[in-house]
């Protein structure tokens, strides 16, 4: 296995690989190398979707994302489309998916299957890069806090994506979620710590309003779309890309109107959070 970081803040080729016959060892290797830096890229793989789902069970299991198109025959596989026709993306803004559950997803095993003929990059940022970055008297004012996420707000009836061509296409409309992690978290893993909390599902800190949570979330959000943490994904034919939610946000660019993009993707389970 050969790993090239993208740079020295997040994201990292990873060549010599073929994902359909990953195990033991060398998937060992895989995960750390996306626990230490955030995001995986991986080139001209052929993986089926049955592929794609013993992958997601040998890595440690799957969480169906309940909002998502589902692919028809395969029920794990949740469907990340924009129809040539289409004017809105799914995860056109900067999130972590899943942090609303009380055991967010691990992360994703994102497959390229429908591209247009340019644009559709991915951005990431690490989230150990901006916490790095918060000043002393930040990183103070934020130790001891924890903050509620939600997804009503963004899948609800009156909701973000019910007032766009993609409202029709999405389930889970009457699906109510919440729960509460710490704004700094520690990597299950890893131990490195985390700033986790991100604009789509992050509504308020414990014990404030949203109004009186905002001032600081954006001081927050400020630091973790730094560009210098940033790597972007440029997807081709056959990349995959596995990252992990904890340590990462990322942001789905919509700058390929009139054309198809379409992806795949199985979500990881994940494990209990905590400062
Ligand atoms: O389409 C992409 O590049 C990513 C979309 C997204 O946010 C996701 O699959 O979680
Ligand atoms: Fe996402």
């Amino acid at each position: 296995m050969e790993l090239t970081p993208i740079n020295s803040k997040i994201g990292v080729e990873v060549g010599g690989v073929q994902l359909a016959k990953l195990e033991g060892d060398s998937l060992a290797a895989l995960k750390q190398a996306v626990y230490e830096h955030g995001v995986a890229v991986l080139r001209d793989q052929q993986l089926s979707p049955e592929d794609h789902i013993a992958l997601g069970h040998r890595w440690g299991g799957i969480d169906v994302n309940n909002y998502f198109p589902l692919d028809g025959e395969y029920a794990e596989i949740a469907i990340v489309r924009k129809k040539a026709d289409q004017e809105t993306n799914i995860g056109g803004g900067w999130h972590t998916d899943h942090s609303y559950d009380q055991i967010p997803a691990m992360g994703s095993i994102l497959v390229a299957r429908t591209l247009p003929p340019k644009g559709g990059d991915t951005l990431f940022a690490h989230m150990g890069a901006a916490y790095d970055s918060l000043s002393a008297e930040l990183k103070a004012k934020v130790a001891t806090l924890r903050a509620f996420h939600t997804a009503d707000h963004i899948y609800s009836p009156d909701g973000a994506y019910a007032q766009t061509d993609q409202g029709t296409e999405l389930r889970g409309q009457e699906l109510k979620t919440g729960a509460t992690h710490p704004v700094v978290i520690s990597h299950p893993r890893t131990g490195r710590k985390l700033l986790y909390v991100n604009p789509a599902f992050t509504v308020h800190f414990e014990g404030m309003t949203r109004e009186e949570s905002l001032p600081l979330l954006q001081e927050l959000y400020a630091a973790a779309m730094s560009e210098d943490i940033q790597c972007r994904v440029e997807w081709r034919e056959s990349t995959v890309a596995i990252w992990d939610n904890r340590s990462t946000w990322h942001f789905a660019l919509n700058d390929y109107h009139g054309y198809a993009r379409e992806m795949h993707r199985i979500t990881l389970s994940g494990e209990a959070l905590a400062a």
